[in-house]
């Protein structure tokens, strides 16, 4: 945590969207051993680098260095506190040892950890050259759980102490002082232990803390000051040299900003990484009450850091396509994990919020998981990437074969469970079922959330994106079970049919529409109104409550496909089923590089604007989302696609490979515009400026853009 001195008390903890900083994340990160990241908080830069060395049984020794300097490099009298803390979760023990108001170091066990030993080194000068006099404060505190921490310290601030240098003048400043338990919680049973050291001071300054482990026998010397500057300076190389032999971005021409771009956003989809462990609250058919889910670990990136801190099914296999570039390894430990949260009946839950620190970053309404819900199983993107990789030797075979069961099951439950009204067809189940409320119910669990389907759900539906993401898992699957001498013949049949085009264009091209389109109960004349609210004799208007939006359908649904050209219109080109001779791929690129459709200068937008739908709040409070807007992980699959039918002789092939170049050329441009202009990468781009939008820094799939750049498909 780190507090400006000034006179109230703005303390930090975490970075969060609504804070407005002008920019924080990770610049270089390799996942393993070191990383380096700055946080930029108005006036006060802070730059934390961190090394890992392994040794032992534990994990190993870590250190960490900050170094705060002020913006203006004129700043040299503002005083900052950082704040280091150490806190057990629910197990294992802390002891502090203090030296008058100092708290020099803190030694504890956990069963994860075993024995370790966390030192607080002396403040020095931001280039690490001299010792710098600072005030110290401490505090040793209960809190019920990790959640509640920053609450913990809040409450604790006093500002009676009083810096003073020698020979300087005394100025006051807040510093944790005696814990007092939080306002409202006596009651609760603490679950952390809280141990905190403050260290106040003028910037520029650097603090180094370092963690010893118990069982790291025969350790070359402690890992600080110059010792840690030397090895971070190794790391760093090597991760320069290993990132141009793994992207070629210099080799390609990009500038050495681009290149700091794309390293900014590999390394936060890597730092952004987590270990959670927990359980999931689930809604099964089975039962009348919301059960826990068995508890379990679960390692994983997130979308965002800040904002959504947290595992989600579909955006996995996207962040492994580029993080399995990097390091296959890490990425193999993932999707393990992931196959783990598996239950018997094959089901995985779509959004991962296993504990209380998670769900207190999530509104109430999406804590439940169901499981009738489905995701897109884009892992198996990762797997048909991985099965690509050269030097496939016995390490991997035997890791498939420890997946197996899992896939099989996997891919099982979503044949049988989302499987459409006639063979070879699928449907989305959970789709939202008030047909008043909402210009268009929902599909959640199609990851599109508000993309238009048929205007009325139900079972007669046929979804065009979920057939598209079973032929890539049956192949896939046939692939795996091959490698294997497993049984084969039926993923392999099950693929041939669902990639089969006339099979294809029966069930989805529709001819009046000239696309390719799902298929349900649907009305294309739909509307938003106002409620009309009956005014009772001598009743005052004003009293009355604001009359609702409800939907309004003009004229009645009937069995049809579904007008609504966009991304799901593209996707047996985007997942590369059409062959590349097939008729189809005119109108599809023509749709793409249409302006009027989905051609922008910035990337692909989701919805047509010639589509009825486009940009079209789907209630009063609910904005456009998937209706327009230019989202990078569907993007990065068109490029990738363009590509291909780029590489293969066939009609379209030259007219793909100049949408080639002009799409990728406009995504990368466009990311790295607003990178610059605004510090971020974000989860989508207006469609009509190309600027940001919704939540950032989202460093989830939008970090594709690397792969772009590189030419990784
Ligand atoms: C909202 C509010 C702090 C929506 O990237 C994760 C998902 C995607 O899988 C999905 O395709 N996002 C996309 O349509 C974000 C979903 C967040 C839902 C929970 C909580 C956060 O409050």
């Amino acid at each position: 945590m780190w507090l400006r001195q000034a006179a109230e008390a703005r303390l930090r903890h975490t970075c969060e969207q609504s804070d407005g900083l002008p920019g924080y994340g990770w610049l270089l990160h390799d996942g393993l051993r070191f990383g380096a990241q700055e946080i930029r908080d108005r006036g006060l830069a802070l730059r934390t680098d961190f090394v890992k060395r392994p040794g032992g049984e534990h994990g190993g020794d870590w250190s960490w260095r900050v170094t705060a300097r002020p913006e203006s490099p004129g700043d040299q009298t503002s005083l900052v506190s950082l704040l280091f803390y150490v806190a057990t979760n629910g197990q294992g023990t802390l002891q502090p040892h203090v030296e008058n108001t100092r708290l020099v170091s803190v030694t504890g066990t956990s069963e994860e950890l075993g024995h370790f030993n966390i030192t607080f080194h002396k403040p020095t000068t931001d280039t690490g050259e001299a010792l710098r006099y600072a005030s110290y404060n401490h505090l040793d505190a209960r809190s019920p759980g990790l959640h509640r921490l920053t609450d913990v310290v809040k409450s604790s601030l006093s500002n009676r102490f009083v810096y003073a240098a020698p020979g300087g003048p005394k100025r006051r400043y807040f510093a944790v002082d005696t814990y007092r338990a939080l306002p409202g919680e006596p009651e609760q049973e603490p679950q952390s232990h809280l141990l905190l050291h403050q260290v106040t001071l003028p910037l520029p300054c650097r603090v180094e803390v370092t963690f010893e482990s118990g069982s790291f026998a025969e350790r070359p010397g402690s890992l600080v000051g110059a010792v840690l500057s030397e090895e971070l300076a190794g790391h760093v190389a090597a991760f320069e040299r290993r990132f141009e032999e793994t992207f070629s971005l210099a080799r390609k021409g990009f500038t050495p900003q681009q290149q700091r771009f794309a390293k900014a956003a590999l390394s936060n989809m890597m730092g952004g990484m987590g270990y959670f462990h927990g359980h999931s609250i689930v809604q099964s058919a089975h039962s009348p009450h919301p059960l826990p889910y068995p508890e379990g670990p679960l390692f994983t990136a997130v979308p965002s850091r800040s904002f959504f801190p947290r595992g989600f099914l579909w955006d996995e296999g996207f962040h492994q396509l580029l993080l399995a570039r990097w390091d296959p390894a890490l990425s193999r430990e993932v999707i393990a994990h992931w196959l783990d949260l598996m239950n018997v009946e094959g089901w995985i839950p779509r959004e991962q919020i296993l504990d209380d620190e998670a769900r207190a970053k999530v509104p109430p309404e999406f804590i439940l998981q169901h499981n009738e819900a489905a995701n897109p199983p884009t892992l198996f993107l990762v797997l048909q990437q991985l099965l690509r990789e050269p030097g496939q030797g016995p390490a991997e075979l035997s890791y498939l074969r420890r997946l197996f069961p899992r896939l099989r099951t996997w891919y099982e439950w979503y044949n049988t469970t989302q499987a459409g009204p006639l063979p070879y067809t699928f449907r989305w189940r959970g789709r939202d079922q008030d047909t008043d409320l909402f210009l268009n119910p929902k599909t959640l669990t199609s990851g599109l959330d508000d993309y238009p389907r048929a205007s009325h759900p139900s079972p007669v539906e046929r979804h065009l994106d979920l057939r598209c993401w079973m032929a890539l898992a049956a192949g896939v699957m046939a692939e795996v079970a091959e490698r294997l001498g497993e049984p084969a013949a039926e993923y392999r049949r099950m693929q041939q049919a669902l990639s089969d085009n006339a099979l294809l264009e029966q069930q989805h091209w529709a001819e009046q529409l000239g696309m390719f389109a799902d298929y349900g109960n649907h009305s294309q004349a739909v509307g938003l109104e106002r409620e009309k609210v009956a005014v009772g004799p001598g009743q005052p208007r004003h009293q009355l409550p604001a009359p609702r939006l409800v939907r309004v359908v003009r004229k009645p649904p009937k069995l049809q496909f579904v007008g609504a050209l966009g991304y799901v219109s593209l996707f047996p080109f985007l997942l590369q089923l059409l062959r590349p001779d097939s008729p189809r791929l005119a109108s599809i690129l023509g749709d793409m590089r249409s302006e009027q459709k989905l051609w922008t200068p910035y990337g692909l937008r989701s919805l047509a604007r010639t589509s009825p739908l486009y940009m079209k709040h789907n209630t009063e409070h609910d904005p456009p989302y998937w209706r327009g807007p230019i989202w990078i992980n569907m993007n990065y699959l068109a490029v990738r696609a363009l590509h291909h039918y780029a590489s293969l002789e066939g009609p379209y092939q030259q007219r793909a490979a100049a949408l080639y170049q002009e799409l990728r050329a406009n995504l990368i441009a466009n990311l790295y515009r607003q990178y610059v202009e605004s510090g971020y990468l974000w989860e989508q781009y207006s469609d009509s400026t190309g600027q940001g939008r919704g939540c950032y820094p989202f460093t989830g799939w939008s970090a594709l853009v690397v792969l772009m750049m590189a030419e990784e498909y």
